[in-house]
């Protein structure tokens, strides 16, 4: 399955991190592809410290000049996309096609950061009093902490490195504990790009490390801002930490996200789109089609076509990421399996129709896990179907009145993703203004969005936006001024009178 030459390529990448704590395997077979060493609380104490320093030196580089050293990034990463995507392949098994689109992202951000690296725009405020000048300024906040999942291995760091580094923030990546080598090999490149440029030590730094020595990051005050993307769980856990020391959290947590399926529904534009957005990146994406709500006239139709689809793709679809052909890797790990056959058999307990869901080529690869995307057929939303189950399980749910569709839309704890098939302009401005997620689509589907608009969603989705529109503003620290330009004593605000 490996290459080895381009493993190879990456060796000198991973040689300063290597040792016995982290094993670190591929979904595709199991097999261990190094093994690292995991940094203590005290080595991530220090990492905190080397930031501040590059903070002092980085916050004073002119912003447009800061986003040269970006610019020199989405460079450096289109010319290493093929390689870095088949990284991303291998460490994480989404299909090769999927890790280029990763790469693309982590491109596509860099573009952005560039342009917003000579836009920091601040405001002009109306003074009420004579000869004052009021204006909103934004400056540098300090260094980020930006912990990662194993999903997005690589593209969630760039949305928050590249706004970062245009604010004149260093950035300490914990990436998780199952695709560090991603992470190495992005802090890698970048370094090329650092010493190139002549930006300051350290201002990028990967701690590879469990959540016990990355608490060193959650509880400092130096770390003003900790960005978090992985569970509910694990959001719950750390906000109120960095809340009790007054820092910044930015979350992007679980999703449970469905497609409304009207009467109004073009099938043909539809159907893609459901399918990619369940059993694409194996359910593994936090946009990841979980539910399908649709009109009950349709209901019967819309489940035969996806588990007649998701069983085409099970057929012969599943399997080496690596292939072209393949459309659907493997889950990431075994918990990760049997999770979902637990989701499955609590749905099967409740009276819901399963197909597929089985466990595929374990003859052949008994330390991987493949399986058949389930579809599953529920009458009424309930128990499991309220949790988000990271795998591919689509539960197709009917509806009778769209007033009915928006109330099992929203009646989920979590507000990430959200779309409705519709060719009617009434049901799809309903839709928007009653979806309570972050994202709402019209036909297209939940997963795949572009960098440019802000990305994240509400409720125990956790309420943080990551990547495009103003997303930047929570990397800097705001800061409003009042000048007066005057030679008599200044008139005091609200018309207050202190004459002495
Ligand atoms: C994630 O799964 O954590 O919208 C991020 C999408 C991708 C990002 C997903 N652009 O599906």
């Amino acid at each position: 399955m490996h290459s080895p030459d381009v493993f190879a390529s990456f060796q000198p990448a991973f040689a300063p991190y290597e040792g016995t704590d982290l094993p670190v395997h591929s979904p595709i077979d199991g097999g261990l592809l190094t093994t690292l060493r995991t940094h203590t609380k005290a080595d991530v104490a220090e990492a905190i410290e080397r930031a501040s320093v590059a903070f002092g030196a980085w916050r004073n580089v002119p912003a447009p000049k800061r986003g040269e050293l970006v610019r020199r990034l989405g460079q450096k990463l289109r010319e290493h996309k093929e390689r870095l995507a088949w990284l991303v392949t291998v460490e994480n098994g989404k299909i090769l096609e999927e890790g280029r689109g990763e790469v693309q992202e982590m491109i596509d951000i860099c573009d952005f950061a560039v342009g917003l690296s000579r836009q920091l725009y601040g405001l002009t405020i109306a003074s009420e009093r004579p000869l004052h000048a009021m204006t909103e300024t934004w400056h540098p906040l300090g260094p980020v902490g930006v912990i990662s999942a194993f999903n997005f291995p690589v593209a969630v760091w760039s949305w928050n490195a590249a706004l970062a580094f245009v604010c004149g923030d260093p950035v300490i990546w914990k990436p998780s504990e199952k695709t560090p080598l991603t992470a190495l090999a992005c802090q890698a490149l970048f370094e090329e790009v650092a010493a190139e440029f002549g930006a300051p030590d350290h201002l990028s730094q990967v701690v590879v490390c469990n959540r016990h020595a990355a608490a060193a990051m959650i509880e400092d005050s130096r770390v003003p801002l900790i960005s978090a993307t992985g569970s509910t769980a694990m959001g719950r856990a750390i906000g109120p930490q960095v809340a009790a020391r007054f820092g910044r959290c930015l979350l992007e947590l679980g999703g449970n996200n469905a497609v409304i399926v009207t009467e109004k529904a073009d099938l043909a534009v539809a159907m893609p789109s459901l399918l990619f957005g369940s059993v694409g990146t194996a359910g593994q994406r936090c946009t990841t089609t979980r539910r399908v709500i649709v009109h009950r006239s349709l209901w019967d139709r819309v489940y035969d076509a996806l588990s007649e689809n998701a069983a085409r793709i099970a057929a012969n679809k599943v399997g080496n990421p690596l292939d072209p052909g393949t459309l659907v890797g493997p889950l990431i790990d075994r918990a990760s399996y049997e999770t979902m056959q637990a989701a499955l058999a609590s749905a099967r307990a409740d009276g819901a129709t399963v197909r597929g869901g089985q466990r595929l080529l374990e003859d052949v690869l008994p330390n991987a896990y493949y399986v058949a995307p389930a579809m599953v057929k529920v009458a009424r939303q309930s128990g499991v179907v309220c949790d988000e189950t990271f795998a591919p399980i689509t539960y197709v749910l009917p509806y009778d009145t769209l007033e009915e569709a928006m109330e099992i839309h929203n009646a989920v704890p979590q507000g990430l993703s959200s779309s409705i098939m519709t060719t009617d302009l009434r049901e799809a401005e309903y839709f928007k203004r009653t979806s309570d997620c972050g994202i709402a689509n019209v036909n297209i589907g939940t997963s795949g969005a572009e960098i440019g608009g802000a990305f994240g969603g509400e409720k125990e989705t956790g309420g943080g936006r990551e990547s495009g529109s103003d997303s930047w503003k929570q990397y800097m620290r705001r800061q409003t001024s009042t000048t007066y330009y005057g030679t008599e004593a200044p008139a005091l605000a609200q018309g207050i009178r202190f004459d002495v």
